[in-house]
């Protein structure tokens, strides 16, 4: 078979090798100088093509399924500010170390700094957010160009899943002819292929059966001595902890069996993969910290002699906090061995994967630390303070959406104050809930996008918490309910504005703190249930919102609860309870 055109023939190799090389999903934006690019993924079985019209709900889109499926997922748009509105996508892809593959449609090279239309700067365009930036050579029927095309993604594709997994960009010129129109080969048109070149050229058309280049890559683990050195350091320790932030901790399970067999409590983020799971029942899993690590409380507790952190830095601010009071030795465990700690605590930097560690721990250790009574008595004073509670407020609501989650559940988690409430508030449950956020960088531009993201990767239910501006911000991603078909419950905390801003100092700097910080804007939002097709309810209360969220996980199709809140009351409840477990510990 003859390519009709070498745009064509490009494309298709390109994709050929981006499937060989695992990508099973792309998400893919129209516009006319990808044309090559989507009609050669639009051909394929092994690929599922995920439409989506605004490319930066696309790109949000692409990191939740790369998030939840924890596999590369492809990204494509045009040329031009289309490329640009995958930019928040990637900044948080690479905080987050999510695997995407960037293919953003150019035009050709002499045509960069023409003037001409839809053409803009495209080179490096995300700059150091990117593992590896290439910018494509122009198609061409040279069987060595394709061999380099080959290569590049597989090259592309090792760096978006290495370690640290992460974005990684192509740009991608051509030249018109775009569609598979037929051209007649060289010398007639440099566009065309000539008749019988593919079938002589079999290893750079075809490729082979698997990826042109396997990558197989090693895993660093620590030799003896340092082994022994941190075996010893937990041994001799008669107290310690584990501290488990946001983002892949590494095995649940192997991280809980350390935990157990040192008698470390782990202080687990909602979003680190230790907060829920089966391996709650086999270690001490702690959610309360950020209602209980006070100065006033922790004044007179024995510093730990050891903590073990994994993870991205703690959401808690209490936590974060606490942890540069101690003087403790402070080894933070990261596989990519990055430097991600910003109070300037640590003491070691340990490059390794945490799991293996953790099982390699637990054979060198022969008996558990010490209770840790004050941590356990304080966990266990928040955990009756908040459930005594009876003052509608913020915090209730996502509490009773973590205890009241499926198992198995995946759950979307939006920043400000819905993944603070979720620390301190959604406790530890036994339940496979799959907590996510886009804590990478913490915007709150594409959390719908995200959250729709990740429940297309799964069959588990998908809820969202989030808030009204996050919501706002991404309303053309309910695009996505309906056009891929996901069923969702979506709980906004409609506080008319951003709450957060009562818990900072600006608060009291009223003007300009409602009319610039606060920003009350007095939206409707069922007219969304109307624009997206969505079943709307509003609730003021809790047992309203206990009766809608539950019907809600029991029905299909996507519901929209939106609890109606004040934000200042809410924030003096947060302030009430903390003071009151607070003085009971004291
Ligand atoms: C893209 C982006 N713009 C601005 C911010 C700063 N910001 C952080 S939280 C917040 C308000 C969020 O409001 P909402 O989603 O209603 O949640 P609430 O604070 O009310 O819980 C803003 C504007 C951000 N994180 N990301
Ligand atoms: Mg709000």
């Amino acid at each position: 078979m003859t390519a009709p055109n070498r745009a064509t023939l490009h494309a298709r190799v390109l994709v050929d090798e981006l499937a060989k090389a695992g990508v099973r999903v792309a998400v893919v934006a129209p516009g006319s100088r990808s044309t090559p690019l989507t009609l050669a993924l639009d051909d394929r079985d092994d690929v599922t093509v995920l439409s989506h019209l605004d490319e930066r709900s696309a790109a949000f889109f692409a990191l939740g399924r790369a998030k939840r499926a924890g596999t590369p997922v492809a990204l494509v748009c045009t040329s031009g500010t289309a490329a640009a509105n995958f930019h928040p996508a990637v900044v948080e892809a690479s905080r987050a170390r999510v695997p995407l593959v960037v293919l953003t449609a150019d035009r050709p090279r002499e045509l960069r700094d023409s003037g001409a239309n839809q053409t803009i700067d495209q080179t490096r365009l995300y700059g150091d957010a990117v593992r590896h930036y290439a910018d494509l050579p122009e198609p061409a029927i040279e069987d060595r160009r394709l061999r380099s095309l080959r290569v590049r993604v597989d090259r592309s594709v090792a760096d978006a899943t290495g370690v640290p997994p992460g974005p990684v960009h192509l740009n991608v010129p051509f030249a018109k002819p775009l569609e598979p129109t037929d051209v007649p080969a060289p010398p007639d048109s440099p566009h065309g292929v000539p008749e019988g070149w593919e079938a002589d050229h079999p290893l750079a058309v075809a490729g082979r059966d698997g990826p042109f280049v396997a990558t197989t890559s090693g895993r660093t683990h620590l030799d003896d001595a340092a082994l022994a050195d941190l075996a010893t350091a937990v041994e001799s320790a008669e107290r310690g902890l584990v501290v488990a932030g946001p983002g892949d901790c590494g095995d649940a399970d192997a991280l809980a069996a350390f935990a157990a067999a040192a008698g470390f409590p782990i202080l687990a983020d909602p979003l680190s993969g230790l907060r829920y799971g089966p391996h709650v029942d086999d270690a001490p899993v702690y959610g309360g910290y950020d209602g209980y690590l006070d100065p006033a409380v922790t004044a007179d507790w024995p510093d730990p002699d050891i903590v073990f952190r994994f993870g991205a830095s703690p959401t808690s601010k209490a936590l974060r906090e606490y942890l540069a009071r101690t003087r403790s030795r402070q080894v933070v465990v990261d596989p990519a061995g990055e430097w991600r700690e910003a109070t300037f605590t640590a003491s070691d930097l340990v490059a390794t994967d945490p799991g293996p560690l953790a099982s390699s721990l637990v054979g060198r250790v022969d008996a558990p630390a010490e209770a840790w009574p004050e941590l356990e008595r304080a966990e266990a004073v928040h955990e009756s303070v908040v459930a005594e509670a009876d003052a509608p407020f913020e915090g209730a609501v996502a509490r009773r959406v973590v205890a009241a989650a499926p198992d198995p559940a995946t759950l979307f988690v939006s920043n400000s104050m819905p993944v603070r409430d979720v620390d301190r508030f959604g406790g530890p449950r036994r339940a496979a809930l799959t907590a996510l956020g886009n804590r990478g960088a913490s915007g709150i531009d594409g959390i719908t996008s995200s959250a729709l993201g990740a429940g297309s990767a799964t069959d588990d239910p998908l809820v969202l918490l989030t808030g009204d501006l996050a919501y706002y911000h991404d309303t053309n991603g309910l695009l996505a309910l309906g056009r891929l078909g996901i069923d969702a419950t979506v709980v906004l905390v409609n506080n008319d504005g951003g709450g957060i801003f009562h818990m900072l100092p600006v608060e009291a700097f009223d003007p300009p703190f409602e009319s610039q910080f606060r920003t009350p804007h007095g939206l409707d939002f069922t007219a969304t249930a109307d624009l997206y097709d969505l079943e709307f309810a509003r609730v003021d209360d809790l047992d309203a919102f206990d009766e809608r969220y539950r019907a809600s996980l029991d029905a299909p199709g996507t519901q929209v609860i939106e609890v109606v809140s004040d934000a200042e009351r809410s924030h003096r409840v947060r302030e009430d309870l903390k003071a009151r477990v607070v003085e009971r510990l004291r």
